[in-house]
């Protein structure tokens, strides 16, 4: 069985975390994982796709059953070095209705069709003997092997584990599949690439394919979180009216739409974020990204995410206009306090400045037909530094989030994020964007591209960090 991407059976002991290591390199939710032995029972191929091309392929395998004997029944069979792989397919071949092998036999066979061999082991456990008969049964099929150490605990015996696997393996790696990043994974490909002269000039091609991937997914998220602040900020809500007034419930079902329409936004753009870095069972499952009893428009979300009366001053008066027009313009619309002095506004501008007031209702008059009122676009100079923490925080955590993760994992919200991310410098940039948002006028799409490369520049800072 000949193919042009590389190929590898993840191998070991039942319960080592050898499909969490499939499922964090293959950057697959799909994969079975659970802490009962002999949970795959199957060998399962997942090809690692990327615009189409595999670039390297990995066999998820059963956990070894019966290692001992199936060594004892090879050392049976005395045969010089070059020959013992026909030993392995001798022992495949005889013992392929035996139900007691369905294990080993599902896990060699990959590998005697050509597949390189990753051993998993647990640095957390001491390394006992037992696991020799299988590396010597490994040993026997003559494929390039590497070892990768999986500390799934914490007590560390990596360097008695490394020990023993060195003289097994010509590579031995320590890998976290819950915890390994980007860089680690590109670490991982670059000594399996060392493997077999064969691989190396595929896998090399195949991290360059990645990383390039990953800055394209970089960018498309930036993309959406770019949108979502423009959509937020310049969308209107309308609603006809009953009557020639607006009553007190209409205002309120209109602003009640409004939010609506404004967490609506956020969870979709939350949605498509997921769903671009390959992780569409998040929400399902786990519900653990939804910032959960953090409404959108709560106050702890806005102390945790939000800027203060302070910063957003800041933000106003450095983006361009002097302090005075900067007052003005942040009250658009609110007539009642254009050209106040910072020190007189007070209560009123509390309400500005907090979070309550999004945006102003406004009651429109039409020659024909019914009258209505209209909510939006945003007036709240808050809602923007809200929407965009809370999206570089999803955006960092899906990014940052290994696919073998099963379980559910609550994150603790961290008030100290916003210093993660947003430098005056920073508010400065981002303040001219949301002014133009904000204005009536349809934004031009080269503004939006712009923004997104600043959002983008954002991504990685917090990603690096
Ligand atoms: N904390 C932690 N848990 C891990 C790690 N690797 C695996 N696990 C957990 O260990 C258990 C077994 O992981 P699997 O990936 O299913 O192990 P396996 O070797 O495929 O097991 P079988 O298919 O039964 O042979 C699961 O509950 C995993 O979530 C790790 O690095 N850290
Ligand atoms: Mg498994």
């Amino acid at each position: 069985m000949m193919s042009s991407h590389p190929r590898f059976a993840v191998v070991g002991h039942p319960n080592k975390g050898k499909s969490s290591i499939v499922s964090a390199l293959c950057l697959d939710d799909t994969v079975q994982i659970s802490d009962t032995p002999g949970t795959t029972v199957n060998t399962r191929s997942f090809p690692l796709r990327v615009d189409g091309k595999v670039l390297y392929e990995l066999f998820d395998t059963p956990g070894f059953q019966r290692p001992t004997k199936v060594l004892a029944w090879l050392q049976q069979h005395p045969v010089s070095a070059d020959k013992k792989h026909e030993v392995i397919q001798a022992f495949i071949d005889q013992h392929r209705h035996d139900s007691a092998f369905h294990d080993e036999i599902e896990l060699l066979e990959p590998i005697m069709a050509g597949a390189g061999i990753v051993y998993v082991v647990d640095g957390s456990k001491p390394y006992s003997q037992e696991y020799e008969a299988e590396m010597e049964i490994l040993r026997y099929t003559g494929q390039p092997s590497m070892a990768l150490i999986n500390p799934i605990d914490t007590s560390d015996y990596t360097q008695e584990w490394k020990r023993a696997l060195e003289q097994y393996f010509k590579i031995v790696r320590v890998f976290n599949p819950m915890t390994a990043h980007f860089e680690e994974h590109m670490a991982l490909l670059e000594s399996i690439a060392q493997l077999k002269q064969e691989w190396t000039e595929p896998m090399k091609h195949s991290i360059a394919l990645f990383k390039a991937h990953q800055e394209h997914l970089f960018e498309q998220t930036a993309s959406v979180i770019a949108r979502l602040v423009y959509e937020a900020l310049s969308s209107v809500e309308r609603l006809p009216l009953r009557g020639k007034e607006a009553s007190k419930e209409e205002k309120q079902e209109v602003e009640h739409r409004y939010k609506n329409r404004l967490r609506a936004l956020e969870m979709a753009a939350q949605k498509s974020v997921e769903h671009i870095w390959s992780h569409d069972h998040l929400k399902k499952e786990q519900q653990r990204l939804a910032f959960e009893g953090m409404d959108l428009f709560s106050q702890e979300t806005a102390s945790v995410f939000g800027l203060t009366r302070n910063e957003l001053l800041v933000a106003a008066a450095t983006s361009g206009a002097s302090v005075g027009a900067g007052i003005d313009l942040l009250f658009v619309g609110h007539t009642l306090l254009l050209g106040a002095a910072i020190g007189a506004i007070g209560g009123a501008a509390s309400a500005f400045l907090g979070f309550n007031e999004l945006s102003e209702i406004k009651v429109l008059g039409q020659t024909l037909g019914r009258r209505s009122i209209e909510m939006g676009p945003m007036v709240n100079k808050n809602l923007p530094y809200i929407l965009l923490g809370r999206a570089l925080y999803h955006a960092n955590t899906v990014i940052g989030y290994s696919h073998a993760m099963r379980s559910r994992v609550d994150i603790v919200m961290d008030s100290s994020f916003k210093t993660k991310w947003l430098q005056d410098e920073m508010k400065k940039s981002l303040e001219k964007y949301h002014t133009l948002f904000r204005a009536k006028e349809i934004v031009q799409g080269d503004v939006l591209e712009q923004y997104t490369a600043l959002i983008q520049t954002i991504l990685k800072r917090v990603a690096d960090a």
